[in-house]
């Protein structure tokens, strides 16, 4: 690994481990996006994935909001449709409508167009740079969070080949094509795996993985399609890191809408787990149990209300989840339409309404 500049602010580190913190470290997903006028700049002027697969510009972007917030941790700028672009899809970001697989996986016939065997050194390589140049870049100011899509959230969006409300095409795959699901899957979680790996060696300091489509599942089909992978990964992750002498950098899972599943996931081999705005904190922290750091969980459309209501709404978040253990952020990504300002009021009432007076 090379050597970076000395971490300044551990803050996001210590409370995913269960450490004392002197106040609660806050993130933001999405926290560079279309909302702040910089990133628009720089996206009239170059493609989604361009951006993604031009270090230089993942890390311009990557550090936009850091030059306005007092953000405890940095995210690369990517997007978790790397995965199948490297397994040999084509994804396109199109405007006013988001990611579009033009050959979206129909049968698992389709299956065979997929390279299973990816070299993720060679297809992702350009997320390792951006990495390892951001890191220098920071000059150890915060972390900065690696991430990468969870296999079932990847299989949805590889099958419906774009968003979708239902998933049914995908989820038809796990009713029709049970084998074939968890082929895919699997094949999916190898890459996942690998893909971290290669995270922590180009200096990523944690890492996130998003579940973003797990409410759309019930119990017993999370437990089958997305927890057995979710866990693997985690599993497999701290095996490999270790045999490379790698650190074990905090984990962190975000399966969002899976309000059945706060044991499971507390247990599921992740340091911290993220939930959405429909969870209440206490309820939370007693479900997933001890020993687990909780991230969240601001409802993003709280953004949309005055300045004093934020700041009201942050206070009983310290109410509810208590000042350690505990990473402050929002309960889903910020959107493109809300006030950088409001954003400010966020971050910077977590930290002073979280300060511990010791
Ligand atoms: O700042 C950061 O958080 C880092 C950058 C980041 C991350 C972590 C982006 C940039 N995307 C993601 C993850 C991601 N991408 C997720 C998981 C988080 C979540 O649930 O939102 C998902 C589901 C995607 C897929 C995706 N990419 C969507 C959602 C589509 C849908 O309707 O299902 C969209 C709109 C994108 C595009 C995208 N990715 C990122 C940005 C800033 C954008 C906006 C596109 C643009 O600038 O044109």
């Amino acid at each position: 690994m090379a050597d970076f500049p000395e971490l300044k602010n551990d803050l996001l580190l210590r409370a995913a481990r269960g450490e004392t913190v002197e106040r609660v470290p806050v993130w933001v997903m999405r926290q560079a996006g279309r909302y702040l006028p910089e990133f628009r700049a720089t996206r009239e002027k170059h493609d989604f994935f361009t951006i993604c697969r031009t270090p230089e510009l993942a890390c311009e972007v990557t550090l936009q909001p850091l030059a306005r917030f007092d953000l405890d941790a940095a995210i690369i700028f990517s997007d978790i449709l790397v995965v199948p672009q490297a397994m040999g899809m084509t994804v396109e970001m199109v405007k006013g409508k988001g990611p579009h697989f033009p050959e979206r996986l129909d049968s698992p016939e389709d299956m065979k167009k997929l390279s299973l065997s990816v070299d993720v050194d060679k297809e992702l390589g350009y997320v390792f740079s951006a990495i390892s140049l951001t890191r220098r870049r920071l000059e150890g100011k915060v972390p900065l969070i690696g991430f990468c899509g969870a296999p079932w959230t990847l299989m949805s969006y590889m099958i419906e080949g774009g968003g979708s409300n239902t998933i049914s095409r995908a989820k038809a795959w796990l009713y029709r094509h049970k084998d074939a699901s968890h082929q895919l899957l699997q094949a999916i979680t190898d890459v996942c795996v690998e893909y971290l790996e290669g995270q922590v060696k180009a200096g990523a300091q944690a890492l996130q993985v998003f579940e973003s489509h797990a409410g759309i599942l019930g119990t017993k089909q999370f437990e089958e399609f997305s927890l057995l992978y979710l866990t693997q990964i985690a599993n497999k992750l701290r095996e490999r890191l270790q045999q490379s002498g790698l650190p074990n950098v905090p984990l962190i899972v975000f399966a969002k809408g899976a309000h059945y599943a706060l044991p499971d996931l507390g247990s599921s081999g992740y340091d911290v787990v993220g939930i959405d705005w429909t969870h209440d904190p206490s309820e939370a922290r007693r479900a997933v149990g001890g020993g687990v750091c909780l991230q969240g969980n601001l409802d993003p459309c709280a953004l949309y209300g005055s300045k004093e209501d934020i700041v009201g709404r942050v206070q009983e978040m310290v109410r509810g989840f208590g000042r350690q253990s505990w990473i402050a952020n929002l309960g889903h990504g910020i959107y493109p339409d809300m006030d950088p300002e409001h954003l400010k009021v966020f971050v910077d009432s977590v930290h002073s309404l979280s300060q511990q007076s010791v």
